[in-house]
């Protein structure tokens, strides 16, 4: 069903790998299709606690895909933003966290694809940039927007403006990325965190999300009254009752997505 994206579950994990290695995972409509479809199957999978998204071979993702863009005219080149734009916004809205397992080159649409994540970790040889304006093109899924709001408008604007690409390093100095580890080491490590996300209660990270996803960009007023009530959501649940009582009683909690 899937052919330019590998889409596998292992235990209570989603494992997403773009697969276009001879074009260094460019994102095409193809792929993009493929990502609705794959996040859409998550979101429908009650049994999935953390989604870990990565490239096959050396890069990450290295952009959309150049060749195909060069053919398009204004109005298919905005029905492409629309529709990188329903990718991103599916997978900053997903059920469940999402890790970027970046390897490699994460450049245009594939440090768009990351910032859309929940948690960036990158490979130390990874690197970034939005090279957008070489092409005479802007960055075109979110990353004016994204990008702005993770590292700030002074660092996203030297970034765009210059197209210059950064290192591993510095992304990670700057806030793009959490956490960096040597790249044979990187799916373990968001193996890792993955699991210690899934052994959470399950409503309590959802709701965690749908707060600082929704509450950011609102004014603080609104952002607040928002926690207020998403924190009023789980009292009462079977795995608010669980957690507290293991607490309680000195014990390991045992949740179930109740
Ligand atoms: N699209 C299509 N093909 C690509 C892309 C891409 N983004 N990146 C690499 N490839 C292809 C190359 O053409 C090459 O193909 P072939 O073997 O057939 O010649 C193959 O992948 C290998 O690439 P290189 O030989 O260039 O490999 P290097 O190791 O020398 O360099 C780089 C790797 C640095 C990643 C280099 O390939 C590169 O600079 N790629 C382009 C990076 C780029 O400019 N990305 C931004 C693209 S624009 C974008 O992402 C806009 C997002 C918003 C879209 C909004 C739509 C409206």
């Amino acid at each position: 069903m899937y052919e330019a994206i590998k889409f596998e579950i292992k235990d209570s994990i989603a494992y997403v790998t773009i697969n276009r290695p001879k074009a260094m995972n460019a994102l095409n409509g193809q792929v993009l299709d493929e990502l609705l479809a794959a996040f859409a199957e998550i979101d429908a999978n009650n049994d999935l606690r953390c989604v870990i998204l990565t490239g096959e071979g050396k890069a990450f993702v290295a952009g959309a895909d150049i060749s195909e863009m060069s053919k398009m005219n204004s109005i298919e080149g905005r029905d492409f933003g629309a529709k990188g734009h329903s990718v991103m916004n599916n997978i900053e809205n997903c059920r469940i966290p999402v890790i970027a397992a970046i390897n490699g080159f994460a450049l245009g649409g594939g440090c768009e694809l990351s910032m859309a994540c929940d948690i960036r970790i990158a490979s130390e040889k990874a690197k970034f940039g939005q090279p957008e304006v070489n092409l005479g093109l802007i960055p075109g899924f979110c990353g004016t927007q994204r990008l702005a709001r993770l590292v700030g408008k002074g660092m996203a604007k030297y970034m765009i403006y210059t197209a210059d690409m950064i290192d591993a390093a510095e992304a990670f100095r700057i806030g793009l990325v959490q956490k960096l580890v040597a790249p044979e080491e990187l799916i373990a490590e968001c193996e890792k965190i993955a699991a210690n996300i899934a052994s959470k209660a399950p409503i309590a990270v959802r709701l965690s999300k749908d707060c600082i996803n929704n509450g950011y960009n609102a004014d603080m007023k609104t952002a607040s009254a928002y926690e207020v009530n998403a924190f009023g959501v789980p009292f009462g649940t079977e795995d608010m009752v669980e957690g507290t009582s293991a607490f309680l009683e000195k014990r390991k909690a045992e949740f179930k997505n109740k």
